[in-house]
């Protein structure tokens, strides 16, 4: 399979489902600030020009982290990384469109992508300062659907490595993780898939985690 992925990006998440399941693939790395997911060569694979993308052994390309996760999810490694049961794979796929249409899509969006929310310099302080709020809340949401959880659906599932991208995120910008997802944060950081794929994109793992939760919001 090729894969297509930028470093630090939502497509870590992918890339830890990758290597959590021994996948052989190609790693494609597309350059984002230099703008080469609007080159005719990347939108040929993905006409949207975002990242993640997977050319899968048939050749097509599936696009869209949650499709992507949930395919390889189903698909491969005999569908061990995805839930076996209704209640499971509902809650999975709950988590995964929390994460990536709200906690991502209109939270760390407007703080990463400030001017496509606005072109007013006037009013980029404001869309971030929004961005920031929208991730805030989201993960207090998140922190309570995770509490006296180990991980988002019974065991390990494609839906941790998901909600993993969003909470590196917050460690990565200071956004401080409320209690319940910093304890999971620090669980994936212990595991060897994660690491390896964070050493592979460049961090030190053993820099990540070390932030103190969030106190709980009062009332
Ligand atoms: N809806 C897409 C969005 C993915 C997304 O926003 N990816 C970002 C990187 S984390 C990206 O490609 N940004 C470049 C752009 O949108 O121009 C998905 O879920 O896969």
């Amino acid at each position: 399979m090729k894969f297509y992925m930028t470093p630090g990006s939502c497509s870590t998440g992918i890339h830890i489902i990758l290597e959590e399941l021994d996948e052989i693939f190609e790693a494609h790395v597309v350059n984002l600030p230099a703008g080469d997911n609007f080159k005719p060569g990347y939108l040929a694979i993905n006409p949207k020009g975002t990242i993640p993308a997977l050319v899968r052994p048939d050749g097509s390309a599936l696009t869209e982290l949650v499709a992507i996760a949930y395919w390889l999810g189903r698909a491969r490694g005999r569908g061990r990384l995805w839930p076996q049961d209704l209640e499971g794979e509902t809650r999975a796929i709950e988590t995964m469109s929390h994460v990536a249409g709200t906690i991502h899509g209109h939270g760390f969006a407007r703080l990463f992508t400030t001017p496509t929310f606005s072109r007013a310099q006037s009013e980029q302080e404001s869309v971030k300062a929004l961005g920031r709020l929208i991730v805030e809340k989201g993960f207090a949401v998140l922190a309570r659907q995770m509490d006296g959880r180990d991980f988002v659906a019974g065991a390990f599932s494609v839906a941790d490595a998901v909600l993993f991208y969003a909470e590196f995120w917050a460690d990565k910008t200071g956004i401080a993780l409320p209690a319940p997802l910093l304890a999971h944060y620090r669980r994936l950081l212990g595991r060897p898939a994660v690491i390896r794929v964070l050493k592979e994109e460049g961090y030190d793992p053993s820099r990540l985690g070390g932030a103190a939760p969030q106190p709980a919001a009062a009332g």
